[in-house]
């Protein structure tokens, strides 16, 4: 039994060194740990259940909402971003996002001049950027939101996570650890 526990300690520790994104769910109802940037147009942390003319089929309290602005026919442009340490583990960057109309979301995992995904008119889905690329370094989750159509438009996101992904040497001990377990159970059931 103590080893089992030893074993379950052990795959605890590998999955427990986070690299956290800050208020990445915007539940705070504002931009605690984000740096917004609003060249034009107008960006919001929703807190009631829906916004414009756009029902909550996607819950939409408490998430990101990047718009065309006062001026329903100007052109917008919005940064939002977030510095993040992904030391000492590597992980990927999870968020979900839905955009409407000829709005765009293009997604930085560093501060590069490429961004690494481009979102483009779509219902709500979840999106992963594996980030073990830049294991062991500061990365910078940038979400820049773009529409320079005339029209009503909107861009979501919520829930912008980094989910950890063990390290193979944390996964080996772990695999070894349950190899060693399951005779034991095994006898024990005998
Ligand atoms: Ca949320």
């Amino acid at each position: 039994m103590r080893y089992i526990v030893t074993v379950l300690i052990a795959g605890l520790l590998a999955c427990s060194a986070w690299a956290e994104i800050i208020n990445g769910s915007f539940e705070t109802g504002d931009f605690t740990g984000w740096v917004l940037q609003e060249v034009k147009g107008d960006a919001q942390v929703v807190l009631g259940g829906t916004h414009g003319s756009y029902m909550a089929s996607w819950s939409l309290r408490g998430s990101y909402v990047f718009r065309d602005g006062e001026w329903l026919f100007s052109p917008a442009l919005v940064t939002l971003a977030q510095q993040v340490d992904l030391s000492p583990t590597d992980g990927s960057l999870l968020f979900d996002a839905w955009v409407s109309g000829s709005c765009t979301i293009s997604v930085y995992a560093t501060s590069g001049d490429v961004p690494d995904l481009v979102i483009t008119g779509t219902a709500p889905v979840t999106y992963v950027i594996p980030l073990a690329e830049w294991e062991g370094t500061g990365v910078y989750a940038g979400f820049v939101g773009e529409d320079y159509d005339e029209g009503d438009n909107h861009a979501y996101l919520d829930n912008i996570r980094i989910v950890e992904i063990p390290e193979p040497g944390s996964l080996a001990l772990l695999g070894c650890g349950l190899g060693g377990v399951i005779p034991l159970i095994r006898r024990q059931k005998r």
